[in-house]
């Protein structure tokens, strides 16, 4: 008769090997801009056994796992070697947030975790939390991650125990495997949602930035900023220029930040980011793109009104609900773009789209005329050209 480790053992293995054997499919969906998938890409159930279990039945008898994940989210991501590569923030029950990689041959389903997490090594003052990587492979031949790093607020109160201080710590790698740490980023304010443009501007690094007046406001900062650099190994913002501004009654009127590194297309940098607005429901992060000049990449050429994607479904419910945010996306050769994203801090998803349809929704779409007066205008002006046809 087999021990009740070695029944959860095989029943455990199987649905784990089931689930990163599914095969994903695209969900019937009619945007005509990109192609939702039916399962997420990483959920905290992808993650090894190896990580959760103690597989040993002398010292786990019941089978129980020893170090439990909450979730899988806001991976940055790579085309490495062929394979479609994330660098996921997984977070586990202690709420503490690392990174891992894992990998799948076509970018949609099978992604499976690397054996161990990534050697992130720390500065001489060490990080609490760590999270969001933006993945950058820059000119200058390195690889480069910015991230967000946490550490209590030294200038909180005696029993405040959740002001925090957030900044962008920064590594390098060439192989995915050996990271090297640089010092964390310098400038004026607090960071998050600090993104490396992948080409020197004017012979200078450049990040976009996002200025905060505090760790979860961004207060009378805020926006997409724009901050050149002279050097990563020392890396400091001295002035900050907003590019992509917040405004009353749109999907970012209280904050918005950079998603993934841009993407170099003929007609400009397609960017990625995310807004918040508040509601009854408290915080809607959605997902929006604009476009801007390749040769001053800081000069805006084009922003559609609105979302392009915001949560639907089982990805408006999570630890954060309502929540979709992004810090990565690939594009192929042949112009397919695969958009990673997650839903409510807990689990990772695909979109498909291609270039094409990403510049051809960023300059064919409206922008916002920011009254209910100039909606009105557009739809007529799409209702009004439909009919006479
Ligand atoms: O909980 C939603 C997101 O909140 C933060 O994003 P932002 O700085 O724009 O508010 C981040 O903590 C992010 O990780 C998280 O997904």
């Amino acid at each position: 008769m087999s021990t009740l480790f070695e029944q959860r053992l095989k029943d455990v293995e199987a649905d784990h090997f089931a689930l990163l054997e599914r095969k994903n499919h695209p969900v019937k969906e009619h945007n005509g801009i990109y192609q939702r998938y039916e399962h997420p890409v990483l959920t905290a159930a992808h993650t090894p056994l190896f990580w959760r279990y103690d597989l040993n039945e002398k010292s786990n008898p019941f089978l129980m796992e020893r170090f439990g994940i909450n979730g899988t989210f806001n991976a940055g991501a790579i085309k490495w070697n062929d394979k479609y590569v994330l660098v996921v923030r997984v977070e586990g029950n202690d709420r503490k947030s690392f990174f891992a990689i894992a990998e799948s041959a076509n970018g949609i389903d099978n992604f499976k975790f690397w054996d161990f997490p990534v050697d992130l090594p720390e500065t001489n003052d060490p990080d609490t939390n760590v999270y969001d990587m933006r993945l950058t492979a820059h000119e200058d031949g390195w690889i480069y991650g910015i991230f967000c790093t946490e550490r209590k607020d030294p200038a909180a109160a005696s029993g405040d125990l959740s002001s925090a201080v957030a900044a962008a710590g920064i590594v390098r790698t060439k192989d995915l495997k050996h990271w090297e740490r640089l010092p964390d980023l310098r400038s004026k304010s607090q960071q998050r949602n600090v993104v490396l443009h992948p080409e020197f501007v004017d012979g200078k690094y450049t990040l976009y930035t996002r200025p905060q007046d505090g760790f979860i406001d961004t207060g009378s900062g805020g926006g997409i900023g724009w901050g050149l650099v002279d050097s990563m190994e020392n890396a400091i913002v001295y002035e900050e220029r907003i590019i992509n501004h917040r405004y009353y009654h749109t999907i970012k009127e209280l904050k918005n930040g950079e998603g993934p590194a841009p993407i170099k297309t003929d007609k400009g940098w397609l960017h990625l980011a995310h807004g918040v607005r508040a509601c009854a429901a408290g915080l809607r992060y959605v997902l929006y793109v604009y476009l801007t000049d390749l040769a001053a990449p800081e000069k805006l050429i084009a922003e559609p009104a609105g979302h392009l994607m915001a949560p639907m479904g089982e990805e408006r419910v999570g630890d954060v609900s309502n929540v979709l945010f992004s810090n990565g996306w690939i594009a192929d050769d042949d112009g397919t773009v695969y958009l990673y994203y997650a839903s409510s801090d807990t689990r990772m998803h695909v979109a498909v789209s291609s270039v094409e349809k990403l510049l051809d929704y960023c300059l064919s779409t409206t922008g916002d005329g920011m009254r209910s007066k100039t909606s009105v205008e557009t739809l007529v002006g799409i209702i009004s050209k439909n009919l006479a046809q």
